[in-house]
């Protein structure tokens, strides 16, 4: 009896299912053909397109910050136009391609500092380089420089955002550079057309002195005082009290990424500097959920040893980020991203 009902319900029902499926094949197909239509220009239009600049080596929030870029563009936030290392660890650049082939982009163009350049010893570059798929020649690879130069020059007008997370060394050598094969303008030109804002993961607010900024002080203080378009700081006071990459034991296979926390702190949590800047780069403006609140204009100086200040000012290009209430969460966002980078070999996300 129950059967039967059954039956006749499916019976009575199973005209109007495929419609439905009809409805929803014709809706798919003109959702497909609706998108043809719309210029590339307008497509791509909420899409960040970035470079990044980091000095991956040392520390390994570089990794993380990597990982989370790479889950923003999963979304279709950011465009990934080209990775710059400002750190002159050999091992950099391999290890960044092994990440980026890991993540499912192998063909970043990477551009890598020339000497002289800040080296420290790494615990993990080696290791990824050596045991992860890469194919980043030595002989290929472009100065950070003119690498820069190639990509600026071919992209439209005010639309870059360029996040350093490392020193400015690169960024030095960008701004003093000259017209070459790639764009007849010099760098500080080329740079005022081309890109729409810098975000660095460098300085502590309102005044200090921090890592990133006085590993390379002269360069800091030349890129700070002549950066031609806006400047935002994510200062070392945000990173430092956000805690995360615990949670990447929960990776069921050998990932790179969780690798690479291995072997830093044996996946234990660490600072989240670079992984804020990669936020502020890329979702500022676009996310409805205010995490952070940014100051007015202003300007910041380094001196020759690597100091900052701050000061106010209605004409000046540079911002800082402040901590406010729902700051903490991001630990919670940066988790969540890093996980979905690594795809499907992880268990279910940790509340
Ligand atoms: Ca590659
Ligand atoms: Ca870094």
């Amino acid at each position: 009896m129950e059967r039967t009902r059954l039956t006749c319900t499916l019976r009575q029902i199973s005209p109007f299912l495929s419609s439905l499926k009809y409805i929803l094949v014709i809706s798919v197909l003109s959702a497909g053909v609706f998108f043809l239509f719309i210029p590339a220009s307008v497509r791509t239009e909420e899409i960040n397109r970035i470079i990044l600049d980091t000095d991956i080596s040392s520390d390994v929030d570089d990794v993380g910050a990597v990982a989370v870029l790479h889950a923003l563009a999963d979304q279709r936030k950011a465009q990934i136009l080209g990775i710059m290392v400002s750190s002159g660890d050999p091992w950099s650049g391999n290890c960044l391609d092994a990440l980026n082939t890991s993540f499912g982009r192998p063909d970043i163009p990477i551009g890598v500092i020339k000497d002289p350049a800040v080296t420290h010893v790494s615990k993990y570059t080696r290791y990824i380089a050596e045991n992860y798929p890469n194919d980043l020649s030595k002989e290929d690879i472009l100065a950070a420089v003119s690498l820069y130069r190639k990509i600026l020059a071919s992209q439209p007008d005010h639309s870059v955002t360029v996040i350093s997370i490392g020193y400015l060394s690169n960024l030095d050598r960008l701004l003093r550079s000259g017209p070459d094969a790639f764009s007849p303008l010099d760098g500080k030109t080329l740079v005022k057309k081309k890109v729409k804002r810098l975000v660095c993961m460098g300085g502590e607010f309102p005044e200090g002195r921090e890592w990133n900024l006085y590993q390379d002080a002269a360069a800091s203080s030349f890129v700070v005082a002549r950066w031609p378009v806006a400047l935002d700081f994510c200062g070392f006071e945000i990173g430092r009290r956000i805690l995360t990459g615990q949670v990447l034991q929960n990776i069921l296979t050998d990932h790179p990424l969780k690798k690479s926390y291995q072997l830093f702190n044996n996946l234990t949590n660490r600072q989240s500097w670079d992984q804020v800047a990669v936020l502020q780069g890329v979702i500022a403006e676009t996310s409805p959920d205010k995490y952070w609140e940014m100051t007015s204009h202003g300007v910041v100086q380094v001196d020759a040893k690597g100091n900052n200040s701050w000061r106010a000012e209605k004409s000046g290009l540079h911002r800082y980020m402040l901590w406010t209430s729902r700051t903490e969460q991001l630990t919670h966002v940066i988790d969540k991203l890093m996980f979905a980078a690594a795809g499907r070999a992880v268990k279910p996300e940790p509340e």
